[in-house]
């Protein structure tokens, strides 16, 4: 039985991972939580498991990090802790390096002097490409950042492979192309596209007035995977023989439109656009009522235009490949948001106990 700590357990990936990990392995997980007053567990509520241990650790907190290496002598340390939205990074961009590249570095030294055979993945981002070069893109791909965020996950991977290259540490860099599901943050684009559709269903089938939602660039391109297939394939690389840097990927990739598109028709919904010259002036239509419209707000400063991953090479070292399509993954959140609407329970609040591990 080995000892993982995965950090951002109440986010998507981490959620997913504990869960993967709790139903595929015997090993006992701590999945950090930072101290706060108000909790925020409603990713990992449901979870019954007594293999999985919550422990107070500020990825921010040198000291914290030490602190806690130390006490649990962990085999695994899975990073899925970060400051993890694109567009937040330009307020907030020495938080966005603190939280995506200092705690990466805390870590590598902490497994360095204390527990230097413990194997650690840092959750690298197709944002390191940003402006790209060519398409698909591949590992090979240079470095070509857009935004405080992915410059920060940019030298996050140069900091793994030196500590892996300086200290012969098992540690890994592996650059993730968008992934989503039910899991995932209402800020971001697919889970907003979902959650407003399924309200908007609810509204429409209830003939109340529909309430339109705001986009932004409806037409930068993505390529989207679904974050359960992911963490399949992160708990494969930390255990293959050697070290390395991977690129996962679903290899399609499509619009912030098409994926509301295929929002609308798993909610059943009949849409058309309307639009001018002027993309801003687009507006989605629904029964001759606007459901949609795009707001200035919502642009970025630079934006990513078209993201695109090849991931043939990891596909073939792990022999793995992803379950869900992009047409399943769109439907999974739809349906799951309306899911969400007709059992919301406003009381509900089921809060874990926190161990004390020091
Ligand atoms: O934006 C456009 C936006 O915020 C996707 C993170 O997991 O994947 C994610 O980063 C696209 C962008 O994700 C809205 O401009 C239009 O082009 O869902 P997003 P992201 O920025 O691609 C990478 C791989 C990560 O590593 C990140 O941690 O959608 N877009 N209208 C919008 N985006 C948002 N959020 N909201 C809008 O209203």
């Amino acid at each position: 039985m080995k000892k993982i700590i995965i950090t951002g357990v109440t986010g998507q990936d981490g959620s997913n991972m504990v869960r993967y990990l709790l139903n595929n392995t015997e090993h006992i997980i701590y999945g950090t939580v930072r101290r706060l007053s108000v909790t925020n567990h409603e990713n990992i509520k449901d979870i019954k498991d007594e293999r999985f241990k919550l422990i107070n650790l500020d990825i921010t907190d040198q000291q914290s990090i030490i602190n806690n290496v130390k006490s649990i002598m962990p085999d695994y340390i899975i990073n899925f802790a970060a400051q993890s939205f694109v567009g937040e990074s330009w307020n907030t961009p020495i938080q966005t390096f603190t939280t995506n590249t200092l705690s990466v570095m805390y870590f590598l030294e902490s497994i360095k002097e204390y527990c230097p055979t413990c194997r650690f993945y840092s959750a690298g981002s197709s944002e390191e490409f940003g402006d790209v070069e060519y398409v698909p893109q591949d590992i090979k791909h240079p470095c070509r950042p857009r935004s405080p965020y992915g410059a920060s996950k940019c030298s996050a991977r140069h900091l793994v492979k030196v500590y892996r290259e300086s200290y012969n540490l098992f540690a890994i860099h592996c650059i993730l192309f968008n992934h989503e599901g039910i899991r995932r943050g209402k800020e971001f684009v697919t889970r907003k596209i979902t959650s407003n559709i399924a309200r908007i269903k609810k509204e429409i089938d209830n003939g109340e007035k529909v309430t339109p939602f705001e986009l932004g660039n409806i037409y930068a391109k993505r390529d989207w995977s679904d974050s359960e297939d992911f963490v399949e394939a992160v708990w494969l690389m930390l255990n293959m023989k050697e070290p390395r840097e991977y690129v996962l990927s679903s290899n399609e990739t499509h619009t912030v439109k098409e994926f509301v598109e295929l929002s609308c028709q798993s909610a059943g919904l009949k849409y058309q656009w309307f639009e001018t010259i002027n993309e801003l002036d687009t507006k989605l239509i629904v029964n001759g009522e606007v459901i949609m419209k795009i707001s200035k707000k919502f642009y970025r400063p630079a934006e990513v235009d078209l993201l695109y991953g090849d991931s043939t090479e990891t596909r073939q070292i792990l022999n793995w490949k992803p379950k869900v399509s992009f047409k399943d993954l769109v439907y999974k959140m739809v349906m799951n948001d309306i899911k969400l609407l007709d059992n919301y329970n406003p009381n509900d609040n089921n809060l874990y106990n926190i161990e004390n591990t020091l």
